[in-house]
Order: structure tokens, then C-alpha cells, then sequence
């Protein structure tokens, strides 16, 4: 399995509960590295442009406005299979079907709000990398 990259933020329902330590100590436990690491607070257009894939489903609007409504922590992970190791370590979008142990198990307040974001592909990963980061920032 190769080394790669993939994109992680931890949504503000997460900030706002000061989880950001108990999240990234799962990541690192699982043998991910934080590379690059950022807080920042989305507008309401930065939202609507990352999330731009599902701009024709039901949820996008308050998809959009919950990303934005509070600071987030957007992160690159390092590891073998990192992309499928975070979503992994995530756990189902729905946090009633997440795995015990998951972050979004043990962490999210519903479908909406739950807790993390991660790429799902080797594409997205490198396009949702190149939305937050410049090659600078990514510190191996
Ligand atoms: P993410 O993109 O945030 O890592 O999550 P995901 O792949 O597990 O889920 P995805 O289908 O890509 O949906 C993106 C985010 O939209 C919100 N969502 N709300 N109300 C709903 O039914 C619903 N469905 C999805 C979630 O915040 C989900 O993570
Ligand atoms: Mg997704």
C-alpha cells in the first residue's frame, strides 16, 4: 500500500466542543500524521464552492451553513492507505451506524453534524488539498 495524503476537517460541531485534540489523538493512533494543520473560518462562498459536488442535493444548504457558521480545523493526514485509513477511523456518515470506536460513533450529533470530513478518492484528496493548502504548508 502506498503512502498518500487525503484531507481531513473537523466540522464545528467538534470545534466548538474543544475536540480537537481527542479527534487528532484517533488519527495518530491509527498511525496517520498531521502534516499540515490550519483553523479557519469558512464563508458562506468558500462552503459552497468545497462542497460543491452535492450542490443539487437536499442537504447542501444547511450542509453549507453549518460549515460555515463556526471556525473548522482543516488538516492533511499522512499515512499508508491514509485515505481509506481516515475514513475508516471515521467511521458511516450517519453516526448511528458507525462503528464503536469511530470518531463519528463516539463524537458526531447526527448526519448533519458529524464531526469530520475526509476525501474519499486520490482525486478529491488532491484537489481538496490544493483548496486549503499551498505545496509550502505541507510539512512531511
Ligand atoms: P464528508 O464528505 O463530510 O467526509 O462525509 P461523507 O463522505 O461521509 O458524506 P457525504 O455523502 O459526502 O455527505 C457530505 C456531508 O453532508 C452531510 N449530510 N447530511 N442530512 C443528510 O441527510 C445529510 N447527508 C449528508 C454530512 O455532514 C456529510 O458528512
Ligand atoms: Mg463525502
Amino acid at each position: 500500500m502506498a503512502i498518500e495524503r487525503t484531507l481531513s476537517i473537523i466540522k464545528p460541531d467538534a470545534t466548538r466542543r474543544n475536540l480537537t485534540g481527542k479527534i487528532n489523538a484517533k488519527f495518530e493512533e491509527a498511525g496517520l500524521r498531521i502534516v499540515a494543520q490550519k483553523r479557519i473560518h469558512l464563508s458562506l462562498a468558500q462552503a459552497q464552492k468545497f462542497y460543491g459536488v452535492h450542490k443539487d442535493r437536499p442537504f447542501f444548504g444547511e450542509l453549507t451553513e453549518f460549515m460555515a457558521s463556526e471556525p473548522v480545523v482543516v488538516q492533511v493526514l499522512e499515512g499508508e492507505g491514509a485515505i481509506a485509513k481516515n475514513r475508516e477511523v471515521m467511521g458511516a456518515t450517519n453516526p448511528a451506524n458507525a462503528d464503536a470506536g469511530t470518531i463519528r460513533k463516539e463524537f458526531a450529533l447526527s448526519v448533519g453534524e458529524n464531526s469530520v470530513h475526509g476525501s474519499d478518492a486520490p482525486e478529491t484528496a488532491a484537489e481538496e488539498i490544493a483548496f486549503f493548502f499551498s505545496g509550502l504548508e505541507l510539512v512531511g
